[in-house]
């Protein structure tokens, strides 16, 4: 079995969800599957798994309350700084292994096409809570920057630290054009609250909570986890040990 643009059609996210076509088409993508065509048959078949959708949900099944879980501030003054103004001056880079690096401005971010989406969220130690997340495309972010063929992996680093080591967290490119994949900066149809992880926090629905990295401040494009933090591809992976692909 080969695995093919239409079988991911057919049995991934494609069609089911406008903006998802364009993902599926670009360049960066195709090439991602296009080593899935050298890959085992086992491999094939986790490539299809990992495009299928997380479930989403009504708005009518929405948690009344959503905990906020890990920093609940970052409490730099630089950060609050950005607050105070309202993240009026705050710019997220993209940069690392892009052709184009990217200073995007939260209006930039307010005005591409959005992707909204209800899912559940579900934290490590034993938690979930239903919530709406809108932003664009992390796809779209990266096909601007334009990654150069040896990105493997996407580094979201944080404005907050634990412990002393800053929280930065890491996906693949599977995960990075899957569609619910999404910079979120509203939840609830209101801009994320400090808490949640004001101004930008990543959404990778497939998989858990640690892995949906809030203040993002840098987005880097790189070729190996090796020498960013521990090595660990995150910070709870570098510090307790957790897995880096959290798949649920
Ligand atoms: N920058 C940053 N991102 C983070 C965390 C954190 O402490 N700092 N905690 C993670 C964990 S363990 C969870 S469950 C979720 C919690 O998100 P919430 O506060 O919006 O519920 O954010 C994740 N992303
Ligand atoms: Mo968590």
């Amino acid at each position: 079995m080969r695995i093919s643009r239409r079988s991911l059609l057919v049995t991934g996210a494609g069609g089911m969800l406008a903006g998802c076509d364009a993902a599926v088409r670009s360049p960066t993508v195709q090439s991602v599957l296009a080593r899935g065509d050298d890959a085992h048959r086992f491999l094939q078949r986790s490539v299809l798994d990992r495009t299928s959708l997380a479930r989403e949900f009504r708005a009518d099944q929405m948690s009344p309350r959503f905990r906020v879980n890990g920093t609940a501030n970052p409490g730099t003054p630089d950060y609050a700084a950005h607050v105070a103004s309202r993240f009026a001056d705050w710019r997220l880079t993209i940069d690392g292994l892009v052709a184009r690096p990217l200073s995007l401005s939260l209006a930039d971010l307010r005005s591409m096409p959005q992707r909204a989406q209800i899912t559940r969220h579900d934290c490590v130690e034993g938690w979930s809570a239903i919530g709406k997340w809108q932003g664009p495309h992390l796809a779209r972010l990266l096909d601007l920057a334009g990654l150069t063929p040896a990105a493997r992996f996407i580094v979201f680093h944080c404005a907050d630290a634990i412990g002393g080591a800053p929280y930065y967290e890491s996906i693949d490119l599977i995960d990075a054009w899957h569609p619910q994949t999404i910079l979120a900066w509203a939840m609830n149809d209101a801009p994320l609250t400090v808490g949640h992880g004001a101004p930008v926090r990543l959404r990778v629905e497939r998989q858990l909570g640690y892995k949906h990295a809030k203040y993002v401040m840098r987005i880097e494009a790189v070729a190996s986890l090796a020498g960013i933090g521990g090595g660990g591809g995150g910070l709870w992976e570098d510090r307790s040990g957790y897995e880096w692909y959290a798949g649920i």
